[in-house]
């Protein structure tokens, strides 16, 4: 009896150090990805002109966290007149058509919609307006872009599209080619 006593005691013991063990290296992961992503509050993506549609689309794009809001400020020149589609998509990465940058960025599954929509890709900016000269200024506020967990738009693909986003059709708005590619990388504050 007092042997097996005993044998019970070790297994609990051993029980509680295993489950102790596994809950500390459980809380210590994630505190560290999020003390990475916090001290970001600055970011920024330079678009370079897609070759394969002879575009001649450049500019700076910046993203900037106050709080929960992030501001985005830019100037692209390079268009033509008028409206065309501007969003955040899955993939950092330019080559000569956009392609490789893939879908919109779309963390939560929602359906394509434009940026005042509650319910959207969380990449979904709407569109940027050209001038007469083909420059268009970037100003707006976002809610739901972040440097850290599930919505953080670093390493992503920035990208310009041909024509205008008609904010509804999935899964992109009809946008059409991809004349800019930026890759949104951590920028000084
Ligand atoms: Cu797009
Ligand atoms: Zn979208």
């Amino acid at each position: 009896m007092p042997i097996k006593k005993c044998l019970a005691v070790l297994a609990v013991g051993a029980l509680v150090c295993w489950v102790m063990l596994g809950l500390r290296t459980q809380a210590a992961a994630p505190q560290k990805a999020e003390l990475g992503g916090s001290s970001v509050t600055k970011a920024i993506g330079q678009l370079i002109p897609t070759t394969k549609t002879e575009s001649k689309v450049k500019g700076t794009v910046t993203f900037t966290l106050t709080g929960n809001k992030m501001h985005v400020y830019g100037e692209i020149s390079g268009l033509t007149p008028g409206e065309h589609g501007f969003h955040v998509h899955e993939f950092g990465v330019w080559n000569e058509d956009g392609m490789a940058t893939g879908g919109h960025f779309n963390p939560s599954g929602e359906h394509h919609a434009g940026h005042d929509s509650a319910r959207r890709h969380v990449g979904d900016m709407g569109n940027i307006k050209a001038d007469a000269n083909g420059v268009a200024t970037v100003d707006l506020d976002d809610d739901l872009m972040s440097f850290s967990g599930t919505n953080s738009i670093l390493g992503r693909g920035l990208v310009v599209h041909e024509k205008a986003d008609d904010l509804k059709s999935d899964p992109s708005g009809n946008a059409g080619g991809r004349l800019a590619v930026a890759i949104i990388g951590v920028a000084k504050p």
